[in-house]
Protein backbone atom coordinates (compact mmCIF):
# COMPACT_ATOMS: atom_id res chain seq x y z
CA UNK A 1 0.00 0.00 0.00
CA UNK A 2 2.64 2.49 0.88
CA UNK A 3 4.55 1.38 -2.31
CA UNK A 4 1.09 1.88 -4.85
CA UNK A 5 0.88 5.41 -2.65
CA UNK A 6 4.38 6.24 -3.32
CA UNK A 7 3.69 6.06 -7.15
CA UNK A 8 0.82 7.07 -7.41
CA UNK A 9 2.32 10.97 -5.80
CA UNK A 10 4.88 10.56 -8.44
CA UNK A 11 3.34 9.31 -11.48
CA UNK A 12 -0.06 9.01 -11.37
CA UNK A 13 -3.36 6.52 -11.10
CA UNK A 14 -2.19 4.88 -14.10
CA UNK A 15 1.56 3.97 -13.01
CA UNK A 16 0.03 3.32 -9.45
CA UNK A 17 -2.44 0.57 -10.79
CA UNK A 18 -0.04 -1.07 -13.27
CA UNK A 19 2.28 -1.69 -10.20
CA UNK A 20 -0.98 -3.36 -8.50
CA UNK A 21 -1.90 -5.69 -11.30
CA UNK A 22 2.22 -6.60 -11.56
CA UNK A 23 1.96 -7.39 -8.18
CA UNK A 24 -1.70 -9.49 -8.55
CA UNK A 25 0.17 -11.60 -11.79
CA UNK A 26 3.41 -12.16 -9.71
CA UNK A 27 1.16 -13.52 -6.83
CA UNK A 28 -0.59 -15.68 -10.18
CA UNK A 29 2.56 -16.49 -11.61
CA UNK A 30 5.32 -16.95 -8.99
CA UNK A 31 6.37 -20.82 -9.09
CA UNK A 32 7.50 -23.37 -6.69
CA UNK A 33 9.36 -26.39 -7.90
CA UNK A 34 10.12 -29.13 -5.01
CA UNK A 35 12.48 -32.16 -5.54
CA UNK A 36 12.24 -35.25 -4.35
CA UNK A 37 15.17 -37.72 -4.06
CA UNK A 38 15.87 -41.01 -2.47
CA UNK A 39 16.35 -44.37 -3.82
CA UNK A 40 13.95 -46.98 -5.90
CA UNK A 41 10.88 -47.87 -3.24
CA UNK A 42 11.82 -44.80 -0.55
CA UNK A 43 8.25 -43.57 -1.05
CA UNK A 44 9.04 -40.12 -3.60
CA UNK A 45 5.82 -41.14 -5.15
CA UNK A 46 3.93 -41.80 -2.34
CA UNK A 47 4.97 -38.48 -1.06
CA UNK A 48 4.29 -36.48 -3.98
CA UNK A 49 0.83 -37.80 -3.90
CA UNK A 50 0.48 -37.05 -0.50
CA UNK A 51 1.69 -33.78 -1.10
CA UNK A 52 -0.75 -33.14 -3.99
CA UNK A 53 -4.29 -34.48 -1.73
CA UNK A 54 -3.99 -37.52 -4.53
CA UNK A 55 -4.28 -41.06 -4.01
CA UNK A 56 -1.81 -43.69 -6.26
CA UNK A 57 -5.07 -44.36 -7.84
CA UNK A 58 -6.31 -40.81 -9.18
CA UNK A 59 -5.81 -39.58 -12.67
CA UNK A 60 -2.56 -37.64 -12.95
CA UNK A 61 -1.34 -39.15 -10.05
CA UNK A 62 2.75 -40.32 -9.59
CA UNK A 63 2.67 -44.34 -9.84
CA UNK A 64 3.72 -45.73 -7.08
CA UNK A 65 4.98 -49.21 -5.87
CA UNK A 66 6.29 -50.12 -9.35
CA UNK A 67 10.07 -49.44 -9.96
CA UNK A 68 9.92 -47.21 -12.62
CA UNK A 69 13.57 -47.23 -14.24
CA UNK A 70 12.96 -43.17 -15.52
CA UNK A 71 16.27 -41.52 -15.46
CA UNK A 72 14.98 -38.08 -16.28
CA UNK A 73 13.23 -35.95 -13.88
CA UNK A 74 9.67 -36.47 -13.86
CA UNK A 75 7.21 -33.63 -13.13
CA UNK A 76 3.73 -33.47 -11.27
CA UNK A 77 2.04 -30.60 -10.75
CA UNK A 78 -0.52 -29.85 -7.94
CA UNK A 79 -4.06 -30.18 -9.54
CA UNK A 80 -5.41 -26.81 -7.95
CA UNK A 81 -2.30 -25.07 -8.72
CA UNK A 82 -0.24 -25.93 -11.78
CA UNK A 83 2.38 -23.13 -10.56
CA UNK A 84 3.55 -25.79 -7.73
CA UNK A 85 5.51 -28.66 -8.96
CA UNK A 86 6.96 -31.82 -7.75
CA UNK A 87 9.94 -32.90 -9.52
CA UNK A 88 10.30 -36.94 -8.81
CA UNK A 89 14.20 -37.66 -9.35
CA UNK A 90 15.72 -41.13 -9.69
CA UNK A 91 17.99 -42.12 -6.83
CA UNK A 92 21.76 -40.69 -6.92
CA UNK A 93 22.69 -44.50 -6.54
CA UNK A 94 20.29 -45.56 -9.13
CA UNK A 95 22.28 -43.36 -11.89
CA UNK A 96 25.79 -44.17 -10.56
CA UNK A 97 26.74 -40.75 -10.75
CA UNK A 98 28.74 -38.54 -8.27
CA UNK A 99 26.72 -35.91 -6.23
CA UNK A 100 27.74 -32.91 -8.54
CA UNK A 101 27.28 -34.48 -12.00
CA UNK A 102 23.85 -35.80 -10.60
CA UNK A 103 22.59 -32.34 -9.33
CA UNK A 104 24.01 -30.84 -12.54
CA UNK A 105 22.02 -33.96 -14.93
CA UNK A 106 18.65 -33.01 -12.76
CA UNK A 107 18.57 -29.19 -13.53
CA UNK A 108 19.85 -28.42 -9.81
CA UNK A 109 19.25 -24.62 -10.02
CA UNK A 110 15.43 -24.63 -11.12
CA UNK A 111 14.40 -26.27 -7.48
CA UNK A 112 13.46 -23.86 -4.63
CA UNK A 113 14.37 -27.05 -2.12
CA UNK A 114 15.05 -30.83 -2.44
CA UNK A 115 13.69 -33.31 -0.18
CA UNK A 116 15.90 -36.32 0.28
CA UNK A 117 13.57 -39.59 1.41
CA UNK A 118 14.44 -42.88 2.68
CA UNK A 119 11.99 -45.69 3.65
CA UNK A 120 14.85 -47.26 6.63
CA UNK A 121 17.89 -45.22 6.79
CA UNK A 122 20.11 -42.77 5.82
CA UNK A 123 22.72 -43.65 3.71
CA UNK A 124 26.38 -42.68 2.29
CA UNK A 125 24.75 -41.53 -1.10
CA UNK A 126 22.18 -39.29 1.14
CA UNK A 127 24.85 -37.14 2.61
CA UNK A 128 27.15 -36.75 -0.20
CA UNK A 129 23.76 -35.43 -2.44
CA UNK A 130 22.99 -33.19 1.39
CA UNK A 131 26.76 -31.72 1.07
CA UNK A 132 26.53 -31.03 -2.73
CA UNK A 133 23.02 -29.18 -1.97
CA UNK A 134 24.56 -27.15 1.42
CA UNK A 135 27.63 -26.36 -1.33
CA UNK A 136 25.41 -24.94 -3.92
CA UNK A 137 23.48 -22.75 -1.56
CA UNK A 138 19.86 -24.76 -1.33
CA UNK A 139 18.14 -26.11 1.33
CA UNK A 140 17.62 -29.47 2.08
CA UNK A 141 15.03 -31.87 4.36
CA UNK A 142 15.79 -35.63 5.30
CA UNK A 143 12.32 -37.29 5.30
CA UNK A 144 12.19 -40.95 6.82
CA UNK A 145 8.90 -42.49 5.32
CA UNK A 146 6.72 -45.82 6.27
CA UNK A 147 7.00 -44.90 10.08
CA UNK A 148 3.45 -46.21 10.46
CA UNK A 149 5.10 -49.29 9.51
CA UNK A 150 7.38 -49.42 12.52
CA UNK A 151 4.34 -48.27 14.94
CA UNK A 152 2.29 -51.20 13.34
CA UNK A 153 5.42 -53.54 14.14
CA UNK A 154 5.39 -52.87 17.97
CA UNK A 155 1.33 -53.39 17.77
CA UNK A 156 1.92 -56.71 16.03
CA UNK A 157 4.65 -57.37 18.23
CA UNK A 158 2.54 -56.86 21.35
CA UNK A 159 4.46 -55.00 23.72
CA UNK A 160 3.94 -51.84 25.35
CA UNK A 161 4.81 -49.18 24.27
CA UNK A 162 4.89 -45.06 24.10
CA UNK A 163 4.88 -43.57 20.77
CA UNK A 164 6.67 -40.79 21.14
CA UNK A 165 9.62 -42.37 22.35
CA UNK A 166 9.77 -45.08 19.70
CA UNK A 167 9.65 -42.38 17.30
CA UNK A 168 12.44 -40.71 18.94
CA UNK A 169 14.50 -43.78 19.18
CA UNK A 170 14.06 -44.24 15.16
CA UNK A 171 15.56 -40.25 14.98
CA UNK A 172 18.05 -40.92 16.98
CA UNK A 173 18.96 -43.81 14.91
CA UNK A 174 18.50 -41.85 11.60
CA UNK A 175 20.98 -38.63 13.25
CA UNK A 176 23.87 -41.19 13.92
CA UNK A 177 23.42 -42.52 10.92
CA UNK A 178 23.49 -39.44 9.24
CA UNK A 179 26.42 -38.32 11.86
CA UNK A 180 28.52 -41.41 10.70
CA UNK A 181 28.11 -40.57 7.07
CA UNK A 182 29.76 -36.80 8.12
CA UNK A 183 26.89 -34.96 8.58
CA UNK A 184 25.31 -33.10 11.46
CA UNK A 185 21.61 -32.69 11.62
CA UNK A 186 18.58 -32.68 13.66
CA UNK A 187 15.96 -31.93 11.29
CA UNK A 188 14.81 -35.59 10.13
CA UNK A 189 11.28 -35.66 9.81
CA UNK A 190 9.56 -38.70 10.23
CA UNK A 191 6.40 -39.25 8.33
CA UNK A 192 3.78 -41.91 7.11
CA UNK A 193 2.41 -40.62 3.28
CA UNK A 194 -1.06 -42.29 4.54
CA UNK A 195 -1.29 -40.12 7.30
CA UNK A 196 -0.76 -36.54 6.71
CA UNK A 197 -1.91 -34.99 9.64
CA UNK A 198 0.41 -37.52 11.98
CA UNK A 199 3.71 -37.57 12.99
CA UNK A 200 6.43 -35.40 11.58
CA UNK A 201 4.31 -33.99 8.32
CA UNK A 202 2.54 -31.42 10.06
CA UNK A 203 6.07 -29.88 11.01
CA UNK A 204 7.46 -30.70 7.85
CA UNK A 205 4.62 -28.98 6.10
CA UNK A 206 5.46 -25.75 8.64
CA UNK A 207 9.12 -25.70 8.03
CA UNK A 208 8.52 -25.72 4.01
CA UNK A 209 7.14 -22.82 4.98
CA UNK A 210 8.76 -21.37 7.21
CA UNK A 211 11.93 -21.32 5.27
CA UNK A 212 10.28 -19.61 1.95
CA UNK A 213 10.06 -16.65 1.06
CA UNK A 214 6.74 -14.63 1.27
CA UNK A 215 5.49 -14.62 -2.32
CA UNK A 216 6.65 -18.20 -2.59
CA UNK A 217 5.36 -18.87 0.99
CA UNK A 218 1.42 -17.75 0.10
CA UNK A 219 1.59 -20.27 -3.24
CA UNK A 220 2.95 -23.36 -1.02
CA UNK A 221 0.00 -22.47 1.61
CA UNK A 222 -2.31 -22.48 -1.01
CA UNK A 223 -1.46 -25.72 -2.09
CA UNK A 224 -1.74 -27.54 1.00
CA UNK A 225 -4.53 -29.69 1.36
CA UNK A 226 -7.51 -28.73 4.04
CA UNK A 227 -6.66 -31.01 6.59
CA UNK A 228 -6.72 -28.78 9.61
CA UNK A 229 -8.63 -25.55 10.78
CA UNK A 230 -5.31 -23.77 10.92
CA UNK A 231 -4.26 -24.65 7.29
CA UNK A 232 -8.13 -23.51 6.18
CA UNK A 233 -6.98 -20.10 8.52
CA UNK A 234 -3.55 -19.55 6.84
CA UNK A 235 -5.29 -19.96 3.73
CA UNK A 236 -7.96 -17.59 4.49
CA UNK A 237 -5.22 -14.95 5.63
CA UNK A 238 -3.41 -15.04 2.47
CA UNK A 239 -6.33 -14.43 0.22
CA UNK A 240 -7.18 -11.65 2.36
CA UNK A 241 -3.88 -10.04 1.41
CA UNK A 242 -5.18 -9.89 -2.58
CA UNK A 243 -8.16 -8.25 -1.56
CA UNK A 244 -7.40 -4.51 -1.61
CA UNK A 245 -5.60 -5.19 -4.79
CA UNK A 246 -8.21 -7.32 -6.36
CA UNK A 247 -10.96 -4.53 -5.20
CA UNK A 248 -8.39 -1.61 -6.83
CA UNK A 249 -8.38 -3.24 -9.90
CA UNK A 250 -12.00 -4.12 -10.16
CA UNK A 251 -12.93 -0.29 -9.36
CA UNK A 252 -10.28 1.31 -11.85
CA UNK A 253 -8.96 -1.40 -14.80
CA UNK A 254 -11.52 -0.92 -17.42
CA UNK A 255 -14.50 -0.02 -15.07
CA UNK A 256 -16.98 0.40 -17.00
CA UNK A 257 -20.55 1.79 -15.38
CA UNK A 258 -22.64 -1.15 -14.48
CA UNK A 259 -26.42 -0.96 -15.27
CA UNK A 260 -28.04 -1.12 -12.01
CA UNK A 261 -24.91 -0.45 -9.87
CA UNK A 262 -24.62 2.41 -8.15
CA UNK A 263 -20.81 2.48 -9.10
CA UNK A 264 -18.11 1.01 -11.50
CA UNK A 265 -16.77 -2.59 -11.46
CA UNK A 266 -15.90 -4.92 -13.05
CA UNK A 267 -17.74 -8.10 -12.61
CA UNK A 268 -15.37 -10.32 -14.51
CA UNK A 269 -12.60 -9.86 -11.94
CA UNK A 270 -15.01 -10.39 -9.31
CA UNK A 271 -16.56 -13.57 -10.98
CA UNK A 272 -12.74 -14.64 -11.59
CA UNK A 273 -11.69 -14.26 -8.18
CA UNK A 274 -14.57 -15.95 -6.70
CA UNK A 275 -14.32 -18.92 -8.93
CA UNK A 276 -10.27 -18.68 -7.62
CA UNK A 277 -11.05 -18.36 -3.96
CA UNK A 278 -13.94 -21.55 -4.08
CA UNK A 279 -11.12 -23.61 -5.79
CA UNK A 280 -8.35 -22.77 -2.93
CA UNK A 281 -10.57 -23.37 -0.16
CA UNK A 282 -11.15 -26.59 -1.55
CA UNK A 283 -15.04 -26.08 -2.41
CA UNK A 284 -14.90 -26.74 -6.51
CA UNK A 285 -16.39 -30.59 -7.59
CA UNK A 286 -12.75 -32.29 -8.59
CA UNK A 287 -11.56 -31.11 -4.86
CA UNK A 288 -14.58 -32.26 -2.99
CA UNK A 289 -14.41 -35.36 -5.51
CA UNK A 290 -10.79 -36.05 -4.56
CA UNK A 291 -11.55 -35.62 -0.77
CA UNK A 292 -14.16 -38.17 -0.97
CA UNK A 293 -12.36 -40.54 -2.69
CA UNK A 294 -8.93 -40.06 -0.55
CA UNK A 295 -11.08 -40.35 2.65
CA UNK A 296 -13.52 -42.70 1.83
CA UNK A 297 -16.75 -40.31 2.11
CA UNK A 298 -19.38 -39.91 -0.07
CA UNK A 299 -19.33 -36.78 -2.23
CA UNK A 300 -22.95 -36.52 -1.29
CA UNK A 301 -22.15 -36.20 2.30
CA UNK A 302 -19.57 -33.71 1.73
CA UNK A 303 -21.86 -31.53 -0.51
CA UNK A 304 -24.78 -32.21 2.26
CA UNK A 305 -22.28 -28.91 4.04
CA UNK A 306 -21.65 -27.24 1.38
CA UNK A 307 -24.23 -24.49 2.00
CA UNK A 308 -22.52 -21.15 -0.20
CA UNK A 309 -24.36 -19.89 -2.33
CA UNK A 310 -21.26 -19.40 -4.72
CA UNK A 311 -21.55 -23.35 -6.34
CA UNK A 312 -21.72 -24.29 -9.90
CA UNK A 313 -21.00 -21.69 -12.90
CA UNK A 314 -20.46 -17.81 -11.33
CA UNK A 315 -22.04 -15.73 -13.75
CA UNK A 316 -21.12 -11.84 -13.34
CA UNK A 317 -24.92 -11.43 -13.28
CA UNK A 318 -25.28 -13.40 -10.37
CA UNK A 319 -22.12 -11.57 -8.85
CA UNK A 320 -24.00 -8.42 -9.60
CA UNK A 321 -27.15 -9.43 -8.34
CA UNK A 322 -25.12 -10.18 -4.78
CA UNK A 323 -23.60 -6.66 -4.82
CA UNK A 324 -27.19 -5.29 -5.29
CA UNK A 325 -28.19 -6.67 -2.18
CA UNK A 326 -29.62 -4.42 0.75
CA UNK A 327 -25.94 -5.58 2.84
CA UNK A 328 -23.90 -3.26 -0.22
CA UNK A 329 -26.33 -0.69 -0.56
CA UNK A 330 -25.49 1.66 1.52
CA UNK A 331 -21.74 0.93 2.75
CA UNK A 332 -19.68 3.82 3.79
CA UNK A 333 -16.15 3.91 3.44
CA UNK A 334 -16.25 3.86 7.34
CA UNK A 335 -17.53 0.62 7.25
CA UNK A 336 -14.80 -0.41 5.81
CA UNK A 337 -12.30 0.97 8.39
CA UNK A 338 -9.18 0.64 6.96
CA UNK A 339 -6.08 2.98 8.12
CA UNK A 340 -5.17 3.64 4.48
CA UNK A 341 -8.96 3.55 3.61
CA UNK A 342 -8.10 8.00 3.58
CA UNK A 343 -5.18 7.06 0.87
CA UNK A 344 -8.38 5.31 -1.14
CA UNK A 345 -10.37 7.99 -0.61
CA UNK A 346 -8.15 10.30 -1.89
CA UNK A 347 -7.29 8.54 -4.97
CA UNK A 348 -10.60 7.04 -6.60
CA UNK A 349 -12.59 10.43 -5.06
CA UNK A 350 -16.06 8.41 -4.89
CA UNK A 351 -14.88 5.41 -2.69
CA UNK A 352 -18.01 3.19 -3.34
CA UNK A 353 -16.41 1.16 -6.08
CA UNK A 354 -13.42 0.15 -3.99
CA UNK A 355 -15.20 -0.01 -0.54
CA UNK A 356 -17.75 -2.41 -1.88
CA UNK A 357 -16.04 -4.85 -3.39
CA UNK A 358 -13.85 -5.03 -0.91
CA UNK A 359 -16.09 -5.76 1.18
CA UNK A 360 -17.80 -8.25 -0.95
CA UNK A 361 -14.80 -10.33 -1.56
CA UNK A 362 -14.19 -10.47 2.18
CA UNK A 363 -17.93 -11.95 2.77
CA UNK A 364 -17.24 -14.43 0.03
CA UNK A 365 -13.89 -15.31 1.12
CA UNK A 366 -15.45 -15.74 4.58
CA UNK A 367 -18.21 -17.87 3.62
CA UNK A 368 -16.09 -20.14 1.64
CA UNK A 369 -13.76 -20.63 4.79
CA UNK A 370 -16.78 -21.69 6.75
CA UNK A 371 -17.74 -24.11 4.53
CA UNK A 372 -14.30 -25.36 3.82
CA UNK A 373 -14.59 -25.92 7.54
CA UNK A 374 -17.44 -27.80 7.96
CA UNK A 375 -15.91 -29.93 4.72
CA UNK A 376 -13.12 -30.71 6.67
CA UNK A 377 -15.01 -32.00 9.74
CA UNK A 378 -17.33 -34.01 7.65
CA UNK A 379 -14.24 -35.54 6.07
CA UNK A 380 -11.48 -35.92 8.21
CA UNK A 381 -13.83 -35.61 11.53
CA UNK A 382 -11.67 -32.41 13.00
CA UNK A 383 -12.69 -29.58 14.71
N1 LIG B 1 3.33 -48.10 5.09
C1 LIG B 1 3.84 -47.21 4.25
N2 LIG B 1 4.10 -47.58 2.99
C2 LIG B 1 4.62 -46.64 2.16
C3 LIG B 1 4.85 -45.31 2.57
N3 LIG B 1 5.35 -44.63 1.53
C4 LIG B 1 5.40 -45.50 0.49
N4 LIG B 1 4.98 -46.70 0.86
C5 LIG B 1 4.90 -47.92 0.03
O1 LIG B 1 6.22 -48.23 -0.39
C6 LIG B 1 6.21 -48.69 -1.73
C7 LIG B 1 7.14 -47.82 -2.57
O2 LIG B 1 6.62 -46.52 -2.59
P1 LIG B 1 6.83 -45.54 -3.83
O3 LIG B 1 6.15 -44.26 -3.47
O4 LIG B 1 6.44 -46.20 -5.08
O5 LIG B 1 8.41 -45.37 -3.80
P2 LIG B 1 9.35 -44.62 -4.86
O6 LIG B 1 10.44 -43.99 -4.09
O7 LIG B 1 8.55 -43.74 -5.73
O8 LIG B 1 9.94 -45.83 -5.69
P3 LIG B 1 10.55 -45.82 -7.19
O9 LIG B 1 9.57 -45.13 -8.06
O10 LIG B 1 10.73 -47.25 -7.50
O11 LIG B 1 11.87 -45.12 -7.13
C8 LIG B 1 4.79 -48.66 -2.19
O12 LIG B 1 4.23 -49.94 -2.06
C9 LIG B 1 4.10 -47.70 -1.24
O13 LIG B 1 2.75 -47.99 -1.04
C10 LIG B 1 4.54 -44.97 3.93
O14 LIG B 1 4.73 -43.84 4.40
N5 LIG B 1 4.02 -45.95 4.71
MG1 LIG C 1 8.24 -43.70 -7.81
Amino acid sequence: MNEFKAIYEKDGLGAAVALVQEKVNELHNTELHIAVTGESGAGKSSFINAMRGLQSIDQGAAISGITETTMEPASYSHPNLPSVCFWDLPGLGTLNFQADMYLQKMNFNKYDFFIIISGCRFRENDVKLAKEIKRLGKKFYFVRTKIDNDIRALKLEGRKFNTKEELDKVRDYCVSNLEKAGISTSAIFLISNFKINKFDFPALKEAFENDLDDIKKHVFLLSLQNTTMEIIEKKRNELKKQIWMLAILSGAVGAVPVPGLSFACDLGILAKTIIDFRKHMGLDDASLQRLADKTGKHMENLKEVVKTPWLGEIRKEFVKTALLSSRYAAISAAEVALDWMPVIGSIFGAVSSFAVTYKFLNDVLDDLTDNAKRVAKAAFGID
